[in-house]
């Protein structure tokens, strides 16, 4: 069992092949919002708002699945990280469980193929090497035996993350 990640620069909403899972960067309210949030949303059509909206939530941390409608996917995996206040209110390890919480669910899903995006790194403030490194910790150690694509929006973060890599 050899897990295969890689670092793809792009838009997660537009990957130009098939995967079977799509991370989304959601909020707890699981209230489509902008960035991958909103990305996503524009392309799956307003049937996945509308399925999200049914959760009624899920707490920072959690993930909860929904079809991927227009995406070219099976399924989105909603995952809530943690808003960046200072480092002291437990980011870490909420970050560390929405990874962890997104490998479960995608090895319940028998995917073969997933792509995620840096949770928190955009609206919610979260700092990029810091996140990057928790992000690549927890999905390699994780030994999924799957396709993991790591998109980053630009090319600073693809950088970073194939170095960290
Ligand atoms: N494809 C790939 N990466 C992207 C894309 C895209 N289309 N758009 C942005 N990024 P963010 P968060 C990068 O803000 O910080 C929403 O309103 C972005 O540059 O999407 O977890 C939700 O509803 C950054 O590196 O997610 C929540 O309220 C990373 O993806 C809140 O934002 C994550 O940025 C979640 O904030």
């Amino acid at each position: 069992m050899m897990e295969k990640i890689s670092v793809i620069k792009g838009d997660i909403a537009y990957l130009p092949f098939h995967v079977d899972a799509i991370v989304n960067a959601a909020n707890s309210a699981l209230v489509p919002g902008g960035g991958v949030d909103g990305a996503i949303n524009k392309k799956a059509g307003p049937d996945l708002g509308r399925a999200m909206l049914k959760f009624g939530g899920t707490p920072t941390g959690t993930v909860v699945y929904t079809p991927a409608f227009d995406l070219n996917a099976d399924y989105v995996i909603h995952a809530v990280g943690p808003r960046y206040q200072d480092g002291e209110h437990g980011e870490a390890e909420l970050l560390a469980t929405a990874y962890q919480s997104i490998m479960k669910l995608a090895q319940k899903l028998e995917v073969n193929s997933l792509a995620i995006p840096f949770l928190s790194t955009g609206v919610y403030g979260y700092p990029l090497e810091e996140a990057i490194n928790i992000a690549m910790e927890n999905v390699k150690k994780f030994n999924l035996d799957a396709r993991i694509y790591f998109v980053a929006f630009d090319e600073s973060t693809e950088k970073i993350a194939k170095k960290r890599l």
